[in-house]
């Protein structure tokens, strides 16, 4: 069930060095914003409560328990991104020397990855009516308080039909979204804990990126193990391959 109050989000435009201004206040209806920047992106400001979180957030020590988090590490350099990753479902997105992709198994243990757990796979019909299931939830975990993620675009998915599902968990992020294009304009939003923003339609080519994580701004990750350091984690569901129609 979804938490019901009426919050608002807030867009900001501008850059590090020529400073942020609110370009608009969006006022939620239905607990629910539609089409935010009239992307194809909506957003379900807090859609779950915090026990529904806190369910949630079980179900990943779980799931990491069984497939630990690795270190993504940049193709080619082997440069180590600042945060931590796994995955759920039946196929886990990888990033090491040899490039990105979708594969069946964990990089270091060999393992298939654990399943979906089934609030998520509630959550991913829900809110996005797909007539197939994902078949990746990644997980990525910002414990460093100076974990990050440069903008960049996903597209290693071939049913970019299907929308990508997003959940926030822990401190608050600051989102940065752009366009199509590298160079074009970005906007700068919070993603708050339990917060659900679907990517579809233009958004779902969007560039984009987690400019910083405000460390210590939620108290929800220090009780759960392996999360004591605190900081966020982002889930997002993804189909990966067009569902065969046959
Ligand atoms: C827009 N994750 O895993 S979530 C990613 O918070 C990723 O960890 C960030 O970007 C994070 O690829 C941002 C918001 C998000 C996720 C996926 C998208 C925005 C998106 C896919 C397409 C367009
Ligand atoms: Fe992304």
């Amino acid at each position: 069930m979804r938490a019901a109050f009426q919050p608002r989000l807030q867009v900001y435009i501008g850059s590090k060095r020529q400073g942020y201004k609110v370009e608009g206040v969006i006022i939620m209806h239905d607990n629910k914003v539609t089409d935010v920047l009239g992307a194809g992106t909506h957003y379900y400001p807090e859609y779950w409560s915090g026990d529904a979180q806190d369910a949630v957030l079980a179900d990943l020590s779980r799931i990491i328990a069984a497939a630990p988090l690795f270190v993504p590490r940049m193709p080619r350099t082997g440069q180590p991104w600042s945060i931590t990753m796994t995955n759920a479902g039946a196929l886990g997105w990888v990033s090491d020397r040899e490039g990105y992709r979708y594969q069946p198994h964990h990089p270091e243990t060999g393992a298939a990855w654990p399943q979906i757990p089934d609030a998520l796979l509630a959550l991913w019909d829900d809110v996005t009516g797909y007539r197939a299931p994902p078949e990746c939830c990644l997980i990525n975990y910002y414990a460093a308080p100076k974990a990050k993620m440069g903008l960049h675009q996903d597209r290693d998915e071939t049913a970019l039909d299907a929308p990508v599902v997003s959940v926030s968990l822990g401190d608050t992020a600051v989102f940065r979204m752009g366009g199509p294009q590298r160079r074009g304009s970005t906007r700068s939003m919070r993603l708050h804990s339990g917060d659900v923003f679907v990517f579809g339609g233009p958004s779902r080519l969007y560039f984009h990126g987690i400019d910083r994580v405000l460390h210590g701004s939620s108290q929800r990750l220090g009780t759960v193990a392996p999360f004591h350091e605190g900081g966020r984690i982002n889930l997002t569901l993804r189909r990966v391959n067009p569902p065969d129609n046959r």
